[in-house]
C-alpha cells in the first residue's frame, strides 16, 4: 500500500479517481510538470472495471475503438483478445497502462476524499481524505465515472434477507460460485442482461424481477472485427480522427435514410444489417429520423420486439420482454449474449413486476403481490446513481461557503461538462452537460482531459492561476444541453439519462447529445475565443471574455448547415421567376405539415381582380362556425404563395382550432406598391362580410402573417380601424417587415448567413418599393398612428435581421395603449419557426402563437350572442 500523504501535503492537482479518465489525466498533468496526487477509494486502478466484476461483464463498444488513443506506441503493444472484452482482460490493460507510465506512485487507493473545500484567499482546494489527511492543491479534478455510485435498493425489507446479497456494481473479488441455488437478479438493464445468462448457467433456479423490459440486441462477440484493424493498420491517424469527429466517437457515418419514407425493403434491411452487425453505432444509426419521430422510433422498435418474439418460445413471456413503454434509444439500449435465449430454460422464469410489484424483500426471499419466493442469493443490478451521484456525494464546497449539493438541488448546472460558477480550478472529467454515456467514453474521456491539459498549460504561460466559468456561459450552455434533448424523444422516458431511476432526484436530462463532434468543435470553439465564458484571474490579471458558446437551437443549426451544403444561389442573384421557382421547388420537398379537416381553395374579389385563397377547417368538434383567421405569406411582396405557407397554415389551424383562410395577393415587381396592402385590406373585409359562408363566427375574425405577409396583415388593421371596420378582434405578426430602416443591430448581427439577409430584404424593398414610399406607413406599418389596433401577438427571431424591428413594433403599439404579448423564438432565424415537421424546436412558439389566436376571441360564445353583436 502507499504511504498515506502527510498533512503538510501541497500538490498542483489532485485527481480522484483511478480508471481511465484518472489515470490519463495523471499521465497528461505529468507531462505538463506538475505535481500531482491521485485517490481512489478502490485498491487499485480500474475504476468501474474494478468494481464491476460480475460475471459476463464486458465493455460494449468494441475494443478497436474502447481503448487509449493518446500514444501509437501503447497502441501497438496491446492486442485485445476479443470485440467485447471481458472484465478481466479490460481491468488488465489499465493495470498495463498504470504501469507503463509509472503512475501507481502517484496514487493512493483504498482511500476515499470525503471532503473539498476552496480556499478564495489562497486561491487553493483543501481535500480532506477518510483517513483524515488534508492536502492542498491548486486544482481539483474530479475523474470519478457517470456510473459509478451504486442506486441504494430501494425496495421494502432490503436489509431483511438471511440470504447471500450481492451487488452487480460491488461485485465480490473472489466471484461466486451459485451451483445449485435459487437465485433471484432484481433488474434487467446493462448489468443485468450481462450477467443474467451466466447466472442461469450455475444456477438450479434463476428467477428474473423485471420493472421495465429492455432492447436488446445480440453482440455477436468473437474477434475484433477485421475491418476496423484493417483499417487501424492502414491508417491509425485517420480512423482515430474520424473516431473524434463522429457523432458517438466510432467512425460511422450518419444514415440520410428516414425510417418513415423508407421503403419496407430499405427498412428491413437496414434493421437486420444493425442486427447482424451488433454494435450500439449500428442500431442507433439505423433511420435518421429514429431518435427525433416516434412513427420512424415505432418501426425500428417493432423490428426489435418481432426478433424477442421470435427467440423466446413462450408467447407469454416473450411478450413480458418486449419493451413497450418508452422509445428506442431513450433508455441505454443494451447488448447481449444468449439473453433472451434464457428465457427458454426449464429453470428460469421471469416475473413482471408491472403485474406482481415487489411488496417486501423476506428473510426467506422475496414477496410480491401475488407470490412469496424462496431464494438462496439475491442479485441487485438495480443501476447507480447516475453522472451526478459520484460528485455530489463528495462534499464539494466552493466560494461562499456553496457546496455543490446545493447548487445543483434543482438539477446539474455546468459549463460544457468541464466546471461550474462558484467552485474555482474545479474540473468535472465526463460530468453531466458533455456528451459521455451517450458515446464512446474512451473518446470523450481523451477529448475532456486534453482540453482540461490544454486549459492548464495555456494559464500558465498566461501567469493565470485560477479559471471559473460565468453564469451567464453556464446557464446558455445548460440551455443549450436542454435544447439539444428536447428535439429528442429522450426527456419521454423513465431513464437514468433524465435521472427518473432514483426516487426525488431533480427531473433533468443529464447528458449532451448534440454528438460528440459538435461538442468537441463547442469546446474548441471557446478555446479559440479566448476562453469564452471563462474568467481567469492570476497575479495582477483578471480577464473575461464572456458569452455564450451556443444560442442557436440545434435542429436550426442543422438546417442551415444542410442548406448551405446544398449550395444554392443567393436569391438576390436572381430574376424575380427564377427566385421564385427556386423557392417553390424547395417548398415541394418539405414535409406536408398536418391533416386538418378540410382544404377549399377558391377566389375573392380583390381590387384588381380575383385573389385565390384556400381555406383550412380543423377536425373533429365542435361542428358549426368557429373564429376566422385571414392569413398571408411571406416571401418579401415578391415571393411566395397558397403552397408556400401551406404546412404553416395547417399547424395554425390544428392548433388553433379557428378556420384559416390564407389568401395570396398580387407581388411585386409587377404589382408594386401599395397592391399588396390594398389587396390584404380587401381580403378582409371579404373575409368579416362572409364570415358564415366561411365557416366563421361573425365578429370573430382575426389576422395574421409571416414576414411581408405580417406586414400587409398589420398595414390592414390600420386601414380597417381608419375605415371604421371591419372589426378585427386581433393580430398576429410573425417575424414582421413593419420598417423600411435597415440599420437597427439585428440587421448587424444577423444581416448575413440567416436565409434572410440585409442583401435580400434590400432586394425585397426595391422590388415593391419606391424609396420615396418606404415611410409611409402602408409601407412601414410602425411610423404609422397605432392607436386603436387589436391586440398583437409579435414573434421576434433572435437570429433574424428584422428581430429589432419587432421588437420596436411590440413597444410602440404597447405604448399606443394595445395589449401585446411579446413572443420571443428563442435560437431560431427569420425562417425555422415556419418550418413544421423539419425544425422541431419551433412547436412551442408555434403553440404560444395558437394560444394567443384563441385569447383574441371570447371563448363559447353563442352563435346568436356573435350575430348579435356583428
Ligand atoms: O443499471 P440500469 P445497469 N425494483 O439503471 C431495475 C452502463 N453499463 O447497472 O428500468 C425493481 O440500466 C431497473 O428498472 P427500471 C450502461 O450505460 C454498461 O444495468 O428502472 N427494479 C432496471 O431494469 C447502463 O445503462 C455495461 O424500471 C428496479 C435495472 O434495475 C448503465 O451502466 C454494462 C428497481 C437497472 O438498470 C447502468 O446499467 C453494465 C427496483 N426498486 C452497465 N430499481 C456495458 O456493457 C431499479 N430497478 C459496458
Amino acid at each position: 500500500m502507499n504511504k498515506p500523504a502527510s498533512v503538510s501535503d501541497q500538490f498542483d492537482a489532485v485527481v480522484v479517481g483511478a480508471g481511465f479518465s484518472g489515470l490519463y489525466m495523471l499521465y497528461r498533468l505529468r507531462q505538463l510538470g506538475l505535481s500531482v496526487k491521485g485517490f481512489d477509494s478502490a485498491g487499485d486502478v480500474g475504476g468501474t472495471w474494478y468494481w464491476n466484476r460480475y460475471p459476463g461483464a464486458r465493455c460494449d463498444i468494441a475494443t478497436p475503438d474502447y481503448t487509449f488513443s493518446f500514444d501509437p506506441e501503447l497502441e501497438n503493444e496491446w492486442t485485445w483478445s476479443e470485440k467485447y472484452a471481458t472484465q478481466p482482460e479490460i481491468l488488465d490493460y489499465l493495470r498495463f497502462v498504470a504501469d507503463r507510465y509509472g503512475l501507481r506512485s502517484d496514487i493512493q487507493f483504498s482511500t476515499t476524499v470525503t471532503s473539498a473545500r476552496w480556499d478564495e484567499q489562497e486561491k487553493r482546494w483543501t481535500i480532506t481524505t477518510g483517513h483524515g489527511q488534508e492536502i492542498r492543491c491548486r486544482y481539483y479534478i474530479m475523474a470519478t465515472g457517470c456510473l459509478s455510485m451504486p442506486k441504494s435498493p430501494d425496495i421494502e425489507g432490503a436489509g431483511r434477507f438471511a440470504g447471500q446479497v450481492y451487488f452487480t456494481s460491488r461485485w465480490p473479488h473472489e466471484g461466486v460460485d451459485f451451483t445449485g441455488q435459487r437465485v433471484a437478479v432484481i433488474g434487467t438493464g446493462s448489468s443485468g442482461i450481462q450477467v443474467i445468462p451466466l447466472i442461469a448457467r450455475q444456477a438450479s433456479q434463476l428467477t428474473v424481477f423485471q420493472r421495465t423490459p429492455n432492447f436488446s440486441i445480440p453482440a455477436h462477440n468473437g474477434p475484433a472485427p477485421a475491418d476496423r484493424l484493417r483499417q487501424l493498420d492502414e491508417d491509425r491517424d485517420g480512423y482515430r480522427h474520424d473516431a473524434r469527429w463522429s457523432r458517438i466517437g466510432v467512425p460511422n457515418e450518419p444514415t440520410d435514410v428516414l425510417g418513415v419514407t423508407a421503403s419496407e425493403a430499405v427498412r428491413r434491411e437496414r434493421f437486420e444489417a444493425a442486427w447482424e452487425q451488433g454494435e450500439l453505432a449500428g442500431i442507433v444509426n439505423v433511420f435518421a429520423d429514429q431518435l427525433f419521430n416516434p412513427a420512424s422510433n415505432d418501426i425500428l422498435a417493432e423490428m426489435i420486439r418481432e426478433k424477442i418474439r421470435s427467440i423466446v418460445t413462450d408467447p407469454e413471456t416473450a411478450e413480458t420482454l418486449c419493451p413497450k413503454d418508452h422509445y428506442f434509444g431513450t433508455k441505454r439500449p443494451c447488448l447481449d449474449t444468449g439473453y433472451f435465449d434464457t428465457y427458454n430454460l426449464p429453470h428460469v422464469r421471469l416475473v413482471d413486476l408491472r403485474k406482481q410489484p415487489i411488496v417486501s424483500i423476506t428473510e426467506d426471499g422475496i414477496e410480491t403481490a401475488d407470490e412469496s419466493f424462496g431464494f438462496d442469493a439475491i442479485v441487485y443490478a438495480t443501476g447507480f446513481d447516475a453522472m451526478t451521484g459520484a460528485l455530489v456525494a463528495a462534499d464539494v464546497t466552493g466560494r461562499d461557503g456553496l457546496s455543490l449539493k446545493e447548487k445543483w438541488a434543482a438539477g446539474p448546472s455546468t459549463y460544457l461538462g468541464l466546471m461550474t460558477a462558484g467552485f474555482p480550478n474545479f474540473f468535472m472529467l465526463t460530468g453531466p452537460g458533455s456528451p459521455s454515456v451517450l458515446s464512446n467514453m474512451a473518446v470523450s474521456i481523451e477529448q475532456h482531459v486534453d482540453w482540461v491539459a490544454g486549459c492548464l498549460k495555456d494559464m500558465r504561460e498566461e501567469g493565470l492561476d485560477t479559471i471559473e466559468p460565468t453564469e451567464l456561459a453556464e446557464s446558455g450552455w445548460n440551455q443549450h444541453v436542454q435544447d439539444c434533448g428536447a428535439i429528442t424523444l429522450m426527456p419521454t422516458a423513465n431513464s437514468w439519462y433524465m435521472g427518473a431511476n432514483v426516487p426525488g432526484k431533480p427531473r433533468v436530462f443529464l447528458p449532451y447529445i448534440g454528438g460528440v463532434d459538435a461538442y468537441r468543435q463547442a469546446c474548441d470553439d471557446v478555446v479559440g475565443q479566448g476562453y469564452l465564458g471563462f474568467r481567469m484571474t492570476g497575479p495582477g490579471a483578471d480577464r473575461c471574455r464572456d458569452g455564450v458558446i451556443r444560442s442557436m437551437q440545434p435542429d436550426v443549426a442543422m438546417v442551415l448547415e444542410f442548406l448551405a451544403a446544398m449550395g444554392l444561389p443567393p436569391m438576390d442573384t436572381l430574376p424575380a421567376d427564377d427566385a421564385r421557382a427556386l423557392m417553390a421547388a424547395t417548398a415541394a420537398a418539405r414535409p406536408p405539415g398536418p391533416e386538418v379537416g378540410e382544404v377549399t381553395d377558391g377566389v375573392i374579389p380583390g381590387p384588381a381582380g380575383d385573389l385565390p385563397y384556400r381555406l383550412y377547417r380543423p377536425a373533429g368538434p365542435p361542428e358549426g362556425p368557429r373564429p376566422l383567421v385571414v392569413y398571408f405569406h411571406g416571401g418579401g411582396w415578391v415571393l411566395g404563395n397558397l403552397d408556400s405557407d401551406d404546412p404553416l397554415c395547417r399547424d395554425l389551424c390544428e392548433r388553433s382550432g379557428a378556420v384559416v383562410v390564407s389568401v395570396n395577393y398580387r407581388h411585386a415587381p409587377e404589382a408594386r406598391f401599395p397592391a399588396a396592402a390594398l389587396d390584404a385590406f380587401a381580403a378582409v373585409q371579404w373575409a368579416a362580410a362572409n364570415a358564415l359562408e366561411l365557416g366563421g363566427i361573425p365578429g370573430q375574425l382575426a389576422v395574421a402573417g409571416w414576414s411581408a405577409g405580417a406586414n400587409i396583415a398589420t398595414v390592414a388593421c390600420q386601414l380597417a380601424r381608419d375605415a371604421e371596420g371591419p372589426h378585427i378582434s386581433g393580430q398576429v405578426l410573425i417575424c414582421p417587415v413593419v420598417d423600411s430602416d435597415m440599420t437597427r443591430p439585428s440587421y448587424q448581427e444577423n444581416g448575413d448567413g440567416y436565409i434572410l439577409t440585409t442583401a435580400l430584404m434590400r432586394w425585397f424593398w426595391d422590388h415593391y418599393t419606391d424609396p420615396a414610399d418606404r415611410g409611409e406607413p402602408r409601407a412601414a406599418p410602425l411610423r404609422g398612428d397605432l392607436h386603436g389596433l387589436p391586440s398583437t401577438c409579435i414573434v421576434a427571431a433572435d437570429f433574424d435581421p428584422l428581430r429589432d424591428e419587432g421588437v420596436a413594433y411590440a413597444h410602440a403599439l404597447e405604448a399606443a395603449g394595445v395589449p401585446v404579448r411579446l413572443a420571443r423564438a428563442r435560437g431560431h432565424t427569420h425562417t425555422s419557426v415556419t418550418m413544421v415537421g423539419t425544425v422541431i424546436s419551433g412547436a412551442p412558439v408555434r403553440a404560444e402563437i395558437a394560444e394567443a389566436l384563441r385569447n383574441f376571441f371570447p371563448s363559447a360564445e353563442p352563435l346568436e350572442h356573435a350575430l348579435q353583436r356583428s
